[in-house]
Order: structure tokens, then sequence, then C-alpha cells
């Protein structure tokens, strides 16, 4: 009696052991991504969107997308995301890109990213200063775009880049 059940535990053990070792082999990666702004009193500027006049001067924007890596491996990826603001909304659309020197369609009577024109996989639409939210999609190997689609954000520079291997 006392042997089975120690088998009994021991089988289970493994069983667990077997579970938890699938899953770390198949844990999907996840990128830590933040939402940040100078404050809802700083100007913003408008033409640096991806490609845009001043696209490649990232130091001039005000606001922005910080992640905690920029290179991941293609598959299942989580994006935890976290508006650092202490006043304004933002949000977190994942798009997809063919070519990096290209604008992506940008409709400037919104001041906003045309979204219909851009293939993306997902987004966490819309977060208040301080609140989180998740992402989990397969992304295949390229190039994609994290961007913030509330008016102005985008071309005030708040997007990255992301490389999926
Ligand atoms: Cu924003």
């Amino acid at each position: 009696m006392h042997k089975k059940l120690k088998k009994l535990a021991i089988g289970t053990a493994a069983v667990a052991g077997l579970l938890l070792g699938t899953h770390f082999a198949w844990a999907d990666e996840t990128i830590t991504v933040e939402l940040w702004d100078s404050g809802a009193e700083t100007e913003m500027p408008t033409d640096m969107g991806l490609a845009m006049a001043h696209g490649n001067d990232m130091s001039n924007a005000t606001m922005g997308i910080r992640v905690s890596t920029d290179t991941v491996a293609a598959g299942q990826i989580t994006f935890d995301v976290t508006n650092v603001s202490t006043d304004t909304i933002h949000e977190m659309v994942l798009a997809h890109i063919d070519d990096v020197t290209k604008p992506l369609p940008f409709n400037a009577e919104e001041n906003e990213v045309d979204e219909e024109a851009v293939e993306g996989p997902g987004e966490v639409s819309e977060l208040d200063p301080g609140e989180s939210g998740s992402l989990t999609v397969n992304l295949d190997a390229g190039t994609y775009i994290l961007y913030c689609n509330l008016p102005g954000h985008y071309a005030a520079g708040m997007w990255t880049l992301l490389t999926v291997k």
C-alpha cells in the first residue's frame, strides 16, 4: 500500500513535469510595451510617422512606444501593453509592413493612419492612463510596426518597428 502510493506520487510528478516541460518548450514570447508621452501640454510634431519628413529622427518625438525587445522569433507572441501616460489615452495597433522606406497610408484630415488600408493582425485599443491590456497573435517572419492611432499621435512619433525572424 505504502509503496503503491509512493509510485503514484512519482507518476503524478512525472506527468506534471512532462506537462511543464512541454509548456516551457512551446512558451510564447512576451513583449512588454509601454505607451508614453511628455504630457498633454506638450506641442506635438506633425511629421514624424514612418518615412515622413522627420520619421527617422525619433529624438524629437513627444510620445512613443517603448518595447522590451524589437526582435522576436516567429510564432505565438504576446504583447503586454501599459499606458504609462498620466493624462492621455493611447493604444497599440499592430500592422505588417512590406517596405520601411514607404509611409503608411495616412488620412491627413483625420490626422491618423488609414487603418482600413493597412494589413494588421490586431490591436490593444484605447487604454486610459495607467491601464493595461494584452494581445496574443501568431506572427510570421517579417517587419511589423506598432503604432498609436489616436488623432495626431502617430505623426508625433508614436510608433516603433518590430522584426520577426
Ligand atoms: Cu497615443
